[in-house]
């Protein structure tokens, strides 16, 4: 059996045409579903659905053998373990910096300033402010991080950004780019090394597929 560990949600209908065309659309809705293991168009692979952060953490110990995790998440995981072949070139966003309108970020920077930032990306965070030499205090979050800076829990949050309603929504801009973000395919090498006459092949097709 070949296991795929995927997240519902933005992953999966993103990733949904992609299944189906490397002849492995799921043989009932993941969305609609409550099962957590489901069967494929091929009887020899199966569909793991996990939270999105978890999906390296499936593949990195064997649980899958393949799996599809955004590249933000794969930064904060460290990608110990995972071989990423493939940029599946899905949910696409940035993960930036952001602060409430009117916030003098530059300033506060060039200052010196200790900036209090809350996000779920905390080892992504800490790197970036490090590199960049600025004394950060980060604030662990795990979701809804537009909240922060409004009610004064922080100065500054990294989130993800597609089309920007989000941060516009709550009076928020982005002030500096983190990283590109897409979703990628990640392979156990192990599982690669065992099964590599049927993982191959579909590390091939969906190659062709993205194309
Ligand atoms: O929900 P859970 O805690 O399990 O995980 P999750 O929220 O990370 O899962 P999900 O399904 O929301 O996101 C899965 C993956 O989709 C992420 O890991 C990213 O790689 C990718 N992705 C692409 C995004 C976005 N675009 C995105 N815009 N993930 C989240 N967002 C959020 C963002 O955090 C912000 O709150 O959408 C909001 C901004 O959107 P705009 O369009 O208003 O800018
Ligand atoms: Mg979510």
């Amino acid at each position: 059996m070949i296991s795929i560990a995927l997240s519902k949600g933005r992953i999966l209908e993103e990733a949904a045409p992609l299944l189906a065309s490397v002849g492995l659309a799921p043989r009932e809705d993941p969305e609609r579903s409550r099962k957590l293991v489901i069967a494929t168009r091929r009887r020899d692979v199966r569909l793991i659905v996990v939270r999105a952060s978890d999906a390296p953490t499936y593949v990195q110990y064997g649980a899958a053998d393949l799996g599809i995790a955004g590249r933000d998440v794969l930064v904060e995981h460290g990608g110990a373990g995972l071989y990423q072949p493939l940029d599946l070139g899905i949910a696409n966003c940035r993960m930036v910096v952001a602060v409430r309108r009117g916030f003098d970020y530059a300033n506060a920077v060039r200052q010196g300033a200790r900036l209090r930032v809350a996000t779920k990306y905390v080892q992504t965070t800490r790197a970036h402010f490090a590199a960049k030499g600025v004394h950060v205090d980060l604030i662990r979050l795990y979701g809804s991080m537009e909240l922060a800076p409004i009610v004064g829990l922080a100065d500054a949050i990294v989130d993800l950004v597609s089309s920007g309603k989000t941060l516009k929504a709550n009076h928020l801009v982005a002030v500096e780019d983190i990283l590109p973000v897409s979703a990628r395919l990640i392979v156990n090498p192990a599982a690669l090394k065992a099964k590599r006459d049927r993982l191959q092949p579909l590390i091939d097709a969906f190659a062709k597929a993205t194309r």
